[in-house]
């Protein structure tokens, strides 16, 4: 699959694109299961009681037709056609979701380095937590990050709810729809239940001056196991990525594992 110019430029202005059934009914039942196993056996979706949100790191590591999801032709052709074929695959979350997640963007970068792929396992609607946009926030000069305003201070600030701040959209979905955001982006979801199934993966530009270097570097201190303190066994990422990983996929792991090695070495895989 390759993006169009005109996709590329809506990404570029709105920071979002949404792909209506990227993946079959098949393929997504496939992805569900895939999702559940790793949950209830890796995430503790064992013991979810609703209570909280549950959540678990490397949502794709933990098996390895899951893993695959970044040999999937669709997919790597959407992330590359944003960032480069040569990105970098950075982990994610998986979750068993509780209640309404805030308004908040993933990062402040300034600049088109990472994006959020997402992944709703379920119908979601308007009033069932399907994922809301900010369209256009991810600008630095976009009047919320130009003037600092708190969305979830909005019934204080400006007399109505953060869920009606002016401007936002609500992507409705269903199971093989996928959203990929800008991580400046600001998002946020409402009215969703005690378990809403929903993953995700992050994906960086590949650093290739001293000064993505540097962004690659910030970005993986705080977003990767090393940054949460995780121990996967393998460093950045959990073994299945790696072990069945081929040349093609590596394309897109080497990097941030080289760069986790070097901010992390008591958590590198030679070191465990
Ligand atoms: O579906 C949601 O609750 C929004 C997800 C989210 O905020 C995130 O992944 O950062």
């Amino acid at each position: 699959m390759k993006l169009t110019q005109i996709q590329i430029d809506f990404f570029d202005v709105f920071g979002y694109l949404v792909m209506p059934q990227l993946f079959s009914p098949t393929e997504i039942d496939q992805i569900i299961d895939g999702f559940e196993w790793s949950i209830l056996n890796h995430g503790g979706g064992d013991k979810h009681d609703g209570s909280n949100r549950t959540m678990f790191g490397g949502p794709i590591e933990h098996r390895s037709d899951m893993s695959a999801l970044l040999d999937h032709p669709a997919l790597k052709g959407l992330v590359g056609g944003l960032l480069g074929d040569d990105f970098n695959y950075c982990g994610g979350d998986g979750n068993y979701y509780t209640g309404n997640t805030g308004w908040h963007p993933d990062g402040n970068w300034g600049q088109l380095f990472a994006v959020k792929i997402a992944f709703y396992l379920d119908e979601v609607t308007s009033e069932t937590g399907a994922l809301r946009l900010i369209p256009g926030s991810h600008k630095p000069d976009h009047f919320i990050r130009q003037r600092q305003i708190d969305i979830n201070k909005s019934m204080i600030l400006f007399g109505f709810s953060p869920m009606d701040f002016p401007g936002n959209i609500t992507i409705e979905s269903q199971p093989g729809d996928i959203v990929i955001f800008n991580h400046d982006l600001y998002h946020a979801s409402y009215g969703g239940g005690t378990r809403r199934r929903m993953f995700t993966m992050n994906c960086t530009r590949h650093a290739k001056t001293d000064e993505d270097l540097k962004t690659a570097r910030q970005y993986l201190s705080i977003h990767s196991p090393g940054g949460y303190n995780i121990k996967t066994g393998a460093g950045m990422f959990y073994p299945t990525m790696i072990d069945t990983s081929n040349q093609e996929r590596m394309k897109h792991l080497w990097q941030p594992i080289k760069i986790h090695d070097q901010l992390f070495p008591h958590l590198a895989r030679e070191a465990i």
